[in-house]
């Protein structure tokens, strides 16, 4: 397949955009430059294909993009540019609950020292003490998604689920994760009206599971080790307790089975911790700490 150009960076100074402001007649007479529809096709197919066939081979397969998965990406893909990282995020809109503080209310609370990661990445925030507060979760998980994304290694691929791992025996018999099952979301929803839609393979030597904790769609690692016989049974995520939850959380994100690392809530459903509610500095660091899990098995 024929490789795609490399990205154009193109950023037009503010004076360059008054000048087109004042050229182009947004008064009747706007004009664009001529397309042919198969253009456009053409544009976007070569692109999302060539991101399947050079990602079917990944180092690192990221599922679920809410605050743990990103932070993760982030972290990684920052500190080792070598790394091909692929997330894969069942929804259409990457982000997860990070959209949104705690209930339908919209400030973010990080609690301290996880405020490091919102001054390295440029969001701003109001100091309340042991914790600090974003004015908008958006404007958290905006600025991250732009920054994970604007990274040349890393490849997003959403409304796209996992729906199973690749579990291979080693040399020694031990069984390990090597990569995930893909489908796009609304294949995989179908399952049940189509008698076969089989689903492509990525192969990683780490895959880190970020998918939240149980619903729809979550804790979808942690559920299928225990369906694969690699777990015995779920610890299940207990009741509130923010100042038991957070570290118990970032503490305890770890290789959970070789290959696999389980980050975010999706690991409160594997080992039984508590939930923090609307608090999200566990989520970064966390995120941050699979991140350097990752590179740990990478470099063994
Ligand atoms: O769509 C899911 C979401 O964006 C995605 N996901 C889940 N299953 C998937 C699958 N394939 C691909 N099989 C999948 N993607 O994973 C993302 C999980 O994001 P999240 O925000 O739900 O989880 P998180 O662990 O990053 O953040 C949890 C935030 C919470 S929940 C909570 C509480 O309930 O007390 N408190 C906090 C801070």
């Amino acid at each position: 397949m024929a490789p795609v150009a490399t990205t154009q960076q193109y950023a037009p100074s503010v004076a360059e955009v008054q000048k087109y402001d004042i050229l182009e007649d947004y008064k009747g007479s706007y004009r664009f430059a001529p397309i042919e529809e198969a253009q456009v096709s053409r544009a976007m197919i070569k692109r999302y294909f060539n991101t399947m066939y050079e990602r079917a081979i990944s180092d690192v397969v990221i599922v679920g993009a809410g605050s743990a998965g990103l932070s993760c990406a982030y972290r990684l893909a920052n500190s080792r540019p070598d790394l091909k990282i692929t997330i894969i995020e069942a929804n259409v809109a990457p982000g997860g609950g990070a959209w949104l503080g705690g209930q339908l209310m919209t400030p973010m609370v990080i609690r301290k020292p996880a405020d490091r990661f919102l001054r390295e990445i440029g969001v701003p925030y109001e100091d309340e003490g042991a914790f600090v507060v974003v004015k908008h979760a958006a404007l958290f998980t905006s600025t991250l998604l732009s920054k994970v994304l604007a990274m040349d290694n890393v490849a997003l691929m959403n409304a796209t689920a996992v729906e199973d791992l690749i579990i291979v025996k080693d040399f020694e018999g031990k069984q390990r994760v090597a990569g995930v099952v893909t489908n796009w979301t609304l294949v995989a929803l179908n399952h049940d009206t189509q008698s076969c839609m089989d689903p492509n393979t990525i192969t990683a030597p780490v895959v880190i599971s970020a998918t939240g904790h149980d619903g729809p769609m979550g804790a979808f690692s942690a559920k299928r080790m225990v369906s694969a016989g690699l777990l015995k049974e779920l610890g299940n995520m207990r009741g509130l307790d923010m100042n038991r939850a957070e570290p118990a959380i970032v503490n305890g994100t770890r290789e959970v089975t070789p290959g696999l690392i389980l980050t975010g809530m999706e690991l409160s459903e594997h080992d039984g911790s508590n939930r923090m509610g609307p608090t999200f500095g566990a989520m970064i660091a966390s995120g941050v700490k699979a991140a350097q899990e990752a590179m740990k098995i990478l470099d063994s």
